[in-house]
């Protein structure tokens, strides 16, 4: 059988980086089965596209992954294919949350064959089997012989074939610049940031996560060697494909386990698996000046930090008072002066935010170590114990917020201010963040790190932009370059200056050292 596996695009961004759930299917899928992956956010699809996608390459089965945000997208795609009498199974994050809506239980329509709930590592076999007879059952589930809930191992890990898999889609380098790229030091022809896991569950439970209540509250890791592995097969891919290679660690909290993150990485630098690294580690943790230490020899470049609020008494009603404010500079500049940054992220709209919360907030982050901040708002997600305290006390205005998305709106009424005044705040924020100004205030704060290093955190920060402004086309480019002309002028000339004066040392330590060589 012919299996594809699609994600559909986020309807705001293009990705930077592919869904990790559809390399671990493909490498879980039984043999004697061939599986093709898009991911809408690389390919962009409509529904038609998709189904004359499916018609030609004659595919038997079709898996749908989504998360919230995306599911109204997925489920359109979903009833195309059904109707042209294509078998179709949803998995992943919002089916497992909605599990009766995917199926049409609800009273809705149905938009799938089947669903796999939860972790779908040792379902996923038995449904390409039952696929194949042509015999799928509705719903798969994860359980032991007593039908009680089982979480998978990590510790067999299967191996993802990083060094044969077409990874042409998820390449970030523009096709009109990859043949001078390729030239360029060790090879710039294909940058792709990889998503690898370490481990799954966080014990945490903030009360607008789903993370707890979908991989559980005790934690599993992979192999220290399984891991390595991992990173020295990607790092062979690059070289191979005259390019670079980038990791997100995409655990919920990368060193929620100190003790054995230090361990993994003290095993990447001894196997020389190095790459450049980001993962998302709670502010908390990152006060082990060790932990720090062995982020920075490893490989580690960004580390994303939700600090949601500057306000304690907001952390205190999502349930992540373990989040002290006050903390926050310290852990910061511990990590700048390894020349380790952070992405921090900030959630506006929570009970005891009023307006003025995006200025009160960015007061704050101007003062610490330049990083790029992200904001959003407080989102009900389903099943989350913040919906379910929502919905109780009547303050969802949108329920099913999902099934009419639209992105940095409220899909709640916040208690100190209104759904339009939160967006608001949002919206000031990220202008504020990202404007010509602030973008060179924050390269200059850095003016005594090396000049590739600040070109890198321009060329973040134009990137980072584009989580809320879209950025799609070349015109959109072209009007940000413009408007960051002096910063990207200042640097460009500064990088030319600097490799013309390393060219000359080079040359005249070259030409010092030959009539040594002659005389011998
Ligand atoms: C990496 C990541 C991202 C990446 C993007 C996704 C990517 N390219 O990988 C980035 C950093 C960009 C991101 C952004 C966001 N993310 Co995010 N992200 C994650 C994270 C940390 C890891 C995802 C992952 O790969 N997990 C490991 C894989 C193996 O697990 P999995 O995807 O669940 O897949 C398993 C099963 O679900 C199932 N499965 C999944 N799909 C399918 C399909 C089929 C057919 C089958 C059979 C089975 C199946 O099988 C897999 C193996 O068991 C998760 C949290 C988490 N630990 O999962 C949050 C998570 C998915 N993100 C979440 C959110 C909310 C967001 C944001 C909206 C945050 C924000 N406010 O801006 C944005 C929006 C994204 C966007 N614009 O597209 C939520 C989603 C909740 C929900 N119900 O939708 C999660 C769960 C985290 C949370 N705090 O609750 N994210
Ligand atoms: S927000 Fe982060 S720390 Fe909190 S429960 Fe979710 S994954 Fe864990």
């Amino acid at each position: 059988m012919r299996i594809l596996l699609y994600n559909p695009d986020n309807g705001v961004t293009r990705n930077f980086m592919p869904h990790l759930w559809m390399f671990l299917l493909q490498s879980l899928t039984p043999p004697g089965h061939e599986v093709l992956l898009i991911d809408g956010n690389a390919h962009a699809m409509n529904e038609e596209e998709l189904v004359s996608f499916v018609r030609e390459e004659k595919i038997g089965l079709v898996g749908i992954g989504a998360m919230t945000r995306m599911v109204a997208k997925a489920y359109r795609m979903a009833d195309a294919i059904r109707a042209a009498g294509v078998p179709v199974v949803m998995g992943g994050p919002h089916v497992t949350e909605c599990p009766d809506e995917a199926l049409g239980r609800d009273g809705g329509a149905r938009h799938a064959d089947a669903i796999a709930l939860g972790e779908a590592d040792e379902t996923w076999p038995q449904i390409v089997e039952d696929a194949a007879r042509g015999e799928l059952k509705e719903v798969y589930k994860p359980v032991d012989e007593k039908n009680v809930e089982r979480k998978p191992s990590l510790q067999n890990y299967p191996l993802i074939p990083w060094e044969t898999l077409d990874l042409d889609q998820f390449n970030l380098v523009p096709k009109i610049a990859r043949p001078l790229l390729e030239r360029m030091g060790s090879g710039w022809g294909t940058f792709r940031v990889i998503p690898i896991e370490s481990g799954r569950g966080c014990p945490y439970g903030c009360e607008f996560c789903t993370v707890t209540g979908f991989f559980g509250d005790s934690i599993r890791f992979r192999t220290n060697e399984s891991v390595v592995d991992e990173l020295l097969r990607l790092k062979k891919r690059a070289r191979k494909d005259g390019g670079q290679v980038a990791v997100f660690f995409i655990d919920d909290n990368f060193a929620i386990n100190k003790k054995r993150t230090k361990s993994l990485l003290r095993d990447i630098i001894a196997a020389d698996a190095k790459v450049p690294w980001v993962a998302q580690i709670s502010a908390n943790l990152l006060k082990d000046e060790e932990l720090v230490d062995l982020i920075a020899e490893s490989g580690g470049k960004w580390v994303f930090i939700g600090m949601e609020s500057i306000d304690p008494a907001n952390l205190a009603d999502v349930n992540k008072n373990f989040n002290k404010p006050g903390d926050y500079a310290e852990v910061l500049n511990r990590l700048a002066a390894r020349n380790v940054y952070a992405i921090t992220s900030f959630i506006f709209g929570m009970d005891n935010d009023t307006p003025g919360v995006a200025e009160r907030t960015l007061e704050q982050v101007e003062s610490w170590a330049p990083g790029l901040p992200v904001f959003g708002q407080l989102t009900p997600f389903p099943a989350t114990p913040l919906y379910d305290r929502l919905e109780k006390a009547g303050r969802l205005a949108r329920p099913k917020h999902w099934m009419d998305f639209a992105p940095f709106e409220m899909a709640h009424v916040p208690l100190k201010m209104t759904m339009r005044e939160a967006r608001t705040e949002v919206d000031k924020a990220w202008s504020a963040s990202y404007s010509p100004e602030r973008n060179r205030e924050a390269i200059e704060s850095i003016s005594d790190q090396p000049v590739q290093y600040r070109i890198g955190h321009l060329i973040a920060r134009l990137f980072f932009r584009g989580i809320y402004f879209p950025q799609m086309n070349k015109r959109a480019w072209l009007k940000l370059i413009a408007q960051n002309r002096s910063t990207i002028f200042a640097l460009t000339k500064e990088a030319t200056s600097t490799y013309r004066a390393a060219r000359k040392r080079r040359i005249r330590s070259r030409n010092e050292s030959a009539p040594a060589r002659a005389v011998e």
